[in-house]
C-alpha cells in the first residue's frame, strides 16, 4: 500500500505538478494538532468501552479487537496466519484451516472487515474478512472471537474487493484484484497477451442464515480489469452491488503509468437479483476448478478441509441487464453507498473531485438506455446521466468514504493527509481535519449500515513519523479517534495498532458482551481423542506414534510422568482442559517443540505433535499462568534409544521407587499403568 502510493504520488507530481503547487499536500505540524480530549476518550479503570472496534491486520493476516473510545487492545484473532500464541495453525486440529489448493498457506494479507447484517443493521453474529494474497474469505464467530471458517476463491488472484455484505447477509462478495487466465484455461501464455487471455471475476458467496456457512453461489466473469473495492446497495438500491475497477487500459506492465492513462475508469454495477434469475434459468456454466473449504467444528474441536471442484459462472454477454459500467475519474479506489442507498460515492485516487452517483438517476439512465457505447460488450452509462454531482476540491488522493447517518460523508485523503466532511445533499465541504499521516481507511461505528451510530470516527494511518517513540527502522502504524458529534470534527486520541490496519468496523459493546462463550461443555466434547476425566488418561503406542490422552486442571496434568518413548517417535499430546469455568485456559509446551505451544480453552481438546529428537528427559509444562501453583503444573517425558526395552509407562502422583527398566512393568501405584 505504502509503496504503491508513493509511486502514485510520483505520477501525480509528474502529471499534475501545477495543481500540487497551488494545493499544499504537507500535513500541518504535530504542534497544531496537539490537544486531543482525554476526558472524552478516557475509560476509567474497571469500566467498559462503548464499542468493539474490529480492525483488519493487513500484512499480519490477523484481526485485532480494540475498545472505543479508549483505543485499548483486547485481542488478536489469528485468521489467515499461524499464531504461536494460541497454537492456531500449529495444532493438529487447526492446521486444516489454512489448507488451500496451493497446499498449506500459513499467512495472508488481510484488508477488509464486514460484519453480518439483518435489515441493513448489525446483528452481531459474524465478522467476515478477506485474504488478499491467496484469495480467501474467513468467517469469525463473534461469540468466541475465533475463526470458524475459511473459503478459498477460485478464478481469482488477489481477493481485494472483498468481503462486502448485502443488507441481510445474503451474500458477501469477492472480486479479484488481478485479472488472470481462468483456472480451467491453459495459463501458460505470454503475459503480453493480457488483452486476449486475462479475465476478471466476481464471486457471490452465500451465507447460511443459521450456521453462517459460506458457499460460492455463483461467479460473474468480467473484462480483464483490476477490482479495487465494493459495496452492496441498501434500501432502495438493495439487489445491486457496486465495484470500483481500475486498469480499464488492461495494462500488464508499469501499471502506475499505463493503468492511469485514461481519463476515466469504471464503477461496475451488478444487478444481483437479475443474476439470481439467470442462475435459476440455468444460464450459468459449470466450470472445473479446485478450491479449499475449511470449517472448524466447535463440537469435535477440529477443522476439516474439503477440496471442491466446481463453480457456476455467469457470462454478462449471455445475461443482458445484469452488469453495467459507469465511467469514473482516474483509478477509483473506494466506492461507498450512503445509509439511504441513494448515493454511491466513488473516490478516484488521482482525481481532483469526488463523483457522487445517484441510484435513482442510474435506474433512469438504464431504463432510457442513456449509454455511451460499450466496454467489452457491457453497456457504459453516460457519466452525467448517473451523476448526482461532484464534491469539488475536496483534497488530494480521496480513498474511502463513511457516513454518520445525518446526511454527511467523511472522505479520507491519502495524499493531503486529512479527512474531509461534506454534505450529501449539496456536496458542500463542511470541515476538514488533518490526520497523522497518510490516512488509508476510516471507520464510523455502523458507518456502512443503514443506521450508523455516529459519535466517533477512527482514522487508520499508514505513516506515523514523529507521533510515537521510534522503534528501529519500522515505526508503528496507528489509529486516531475523532469526535463527530459536533459540526467540526475533533481529534480525541492517537493509539498505535498491530499490523497495518486497512478497513475496520465498530459495533456497540452491548451487542456482543453478553453473548460471549464462557467455556465448552465437556460432556459435549466430541473430539476423537477427548479425555473426559483423569481416570481416562492414557498413553498408547501405534507403530512409531505415541498418543497421549492428557487432562489439564489447576494445577497438574495427567499423566505427568511418561516413559517408554523411543527416539524418532511421533508423540501426539491430545490435551483436554477439563475445567468448566470462564477464562481458565491451560497451555501445553514441551522442550524442543518445533511448531508451537497450544492454548486449550476449558472443555476443549487440542493436539500438539512433537517428535522425539534426542534421548533424555524432556520436561513439559503449562504456559498459561493459571493458579498460584502454575509453576508446578509440569511433567517429564523420558526418551530412550531405539531398541531399548523400557516399557511404555505413564503415571501421575505416583512416587514410584527406583526401578530398573526390566522391573518397570511391575510398578504399582494409584494411577500408574503399563502398556
Ligand atoms: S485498501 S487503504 Cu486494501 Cu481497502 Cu484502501
Ligand atoms: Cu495451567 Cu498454568
Amino acid at each position: 500500500m505504502k509503496s504503491n502510493f508513493f509511486k502514485t504520488h510520483v505520477v501525480l507530481i509528474l502529471t499534475s505538478a501545477c495543481f500540487l503547487l497551488i494545493q499544499s499536500c504537507k500535513p500541518r505540524t504535530t504542534q497544531s494538532a496537539a490537544g486531543g480530549d482525554a476526558a472524552k476518550s478516557f475509560v476509567a479503570p474497571g469500566k467498559y468501552d462503548e464499542f468493539y472496534n474490529i480492525v483488519s491486520g493487513g500484512f499480519n493476516g490477523q484481526i485485532a479487537i480494540y475498545g472505543i473510545p479508549s483505543g485499548r487492545l483486547f485481542r488478536i484473532i489469528p485468521v489467515f496466519s499461524q499464531s504461536p500464541e494460541s497454537g492456531y495453525g500449529f495444532s493438529e486440529e487447526t492446521k486444516p484451516m489454512l489448507n488451500t489448493s496451493h497446499g498449506f498457506v500459513p499467512w495472508d494479507d488481510q484488508h477488509h472487515i464486514a460484519l453480518s447484517q439483518t435489515k441493513g443493521e448489525h446483528d452481531g453474529r459474524w465478522a467476515f474478512a478477506n485474504g488478499n494474497n491467496t484469495p480467501r474469505l474467513a468467517r469469525i464467530d463473534l461469540t468466541t472471537f475465533r475463526t470458524a471458517e475459511i473459503l478459498e476463491i477460485p478464478n481469482s488472484a488477489g481477493n481485494h474487493a472483498s468481503p462486502f455484505i448485502t443488507e441481510n447477509s445474503e451474500y458477501i462478495v469477492a472480486a479479484t484484484r488481478f485479472s488472470v487466465p481462468f483456472d480451467d484455461q491453459n495459463g501458460d501464455v505470454p503475459i503480453n497477451t493480457y488483452k486476449q487471455n486475462f479475465k476478471g471475476s466476481i464471486s457471490f458467496v452465500s451465507v447460511n442464515p443459521t450456521s453462517g456457512e459460506m458457499n460460492i453461489a455463483f461467479q460473474i466473469r468480467t473484462p480483464g480489469v483490476n477490482f479495487d473495492l465494493s459495496r452492496a446497495g441498501k434500501g432502495k438500491s438493495h439487489g445491486w452491488f457496486f465495484f470500483s475497477c481500475y486498469n480499464s487500459e488492461k495494462a500488464n506492465t508499469l501499471l502506475e503509468v499505463n493503468a492511469s492513462a485514461k481519463d476515466k475508469d469504471f464503477v461496475m454495477v451488478v444487478n444481483w437479483k437479475k443474476a439470481e434469475e439467470y442462475l435459476k434459468a440455468g444460464k450459468a456454466k459449470k466450470q472445473t476448478v479446485r478450491y479449499a473449504h475449511n470449517v472448524y467444528d466447535e463440537k469435535t474441536h477440529s477443522a476439516t478441509s474439503v477440496i471442491k471442484t466446481e463453480v457456476l459462472v455467469l457470462d454478462p454477454a449471455q445475461c443482458p441487464d445484469m452488469v453495467y459500467l459507469i465511467p469514473c475519474p482516474k483509478s477509483p479506489h473506494g466506492t461507498d453507498v450512503d445509509p439511504t442507498g441513494e448515493y454511491i460515492v466513488a473516490s478516484g485516487k488521482l482525481a481532483a473531485s469526488i463523483p457522487v452517483f445517484s441510484f435513482t438517476k442510474l435506474q433512469k439512465a438504464i431504463a432510457d438506455k442513456v449509454f455511451d457505447g460499450e466496454y467489452d460488450g457491457i453497456p457504459v452509462i453516460k457519466y452525467e446521466a448517473a451523476l448526482h454531482g461532484e464534491v469539488v476540491k475536496p483534497g488530494l488522493g480521496p480513498l474511502h468514504t463513511e457516513f454518520d447517518g445525518k446526511g454527511n460523508g467523511y472522505t479520507s485523503m491519502f495524499v493531503s493527509s486529512e479527512i474531509v466532511k461534506w454534505r450529501l445533499s449539496d456536496l458542500k465541504v463542511l470541515d476538514r481535519v488533518p490526520t497523522y499521516y497518510s490516512i488509508g481507511h476510516l471507520s464510523i461505528p455502523g458507518g456502512p449500515t443503514a443506521k450508523p451510530y455516529g459519535k466517533y470516527m477512527i482514522a487508520y494511518n499508514k505513516i506515523t513519523k514523529d507521533r510515537y517513540l521510534p522503534t528501529g527502522p519500522e515505526l508503528t502504524q496507528s489509529a486516531q479517534l475523532f469526535d463527530i458529534t459536533g459540526e467540526k470534527m475533533k481529534l480525541l486520541l492517537d493509539f498505535p495498532t498491530t499490523g497495518e490496519p486497512h478497513y475496520a468496523e465498530a459495533i456497540p459493546a452491548s451487542m456482543l458482551m453478553n453473548k460471549q462463550k464462557k467455556f465448552f461443555k465437556i460432556e459435549e466434547n466430541a473430539h476423537p481423542y477427548v479425555t473426559k476425566g483423569e481416570g481416562q488418561a492414557k498413553v498408547e503406542r501405534k507403530g512409531n506414534q505415541v498418543h497421549v490422552w492428557m487432562t489439564s486442571i489447576r494445577s497438574h496434568m495427567t499423566p505427568d510422568n511418561i516413559e517408554g518413548v523411543k527416539l524418532g517417535d511421533e508423540v501426539y499430546f491430545h490435551v483436554t482442559n477439563i475445567e468448566q469455568d470462564w477464562d481458565a485456559p491451560h497451555g501445553f509446551a514441551i522442550k524442543g517443540a518445533n511448531n508451537a505451544e497450544i492454548l486449550i480453552m476449558p472443555g476443549e481438546t487440542q493436539t500438539l505433535k512433537w517428535v522425539a529428537d534426542r534421548v533424555g528427559i524432556l520436561p513439559f509444562y503449562c504456559t498459561d499462568f493459571c493458579s498460584a501453583l502454575h509453576q508446578e503444573m509440569s511433567g517429564y517425558l523420558r526418551v530412550s534409544p531405539v531398541g531399548s526395552n523400557v516399557a511404555l509407562h505413564y503415571s501421575t502422583g505416583t512416587n514410584k521407587p527406583l526401578v530398573t527398566d526390566a522391573d518397570s512393568a511391575k510398578v504399582n501405584g494409584s494411577t500408574s499403568k503399563v502398556k
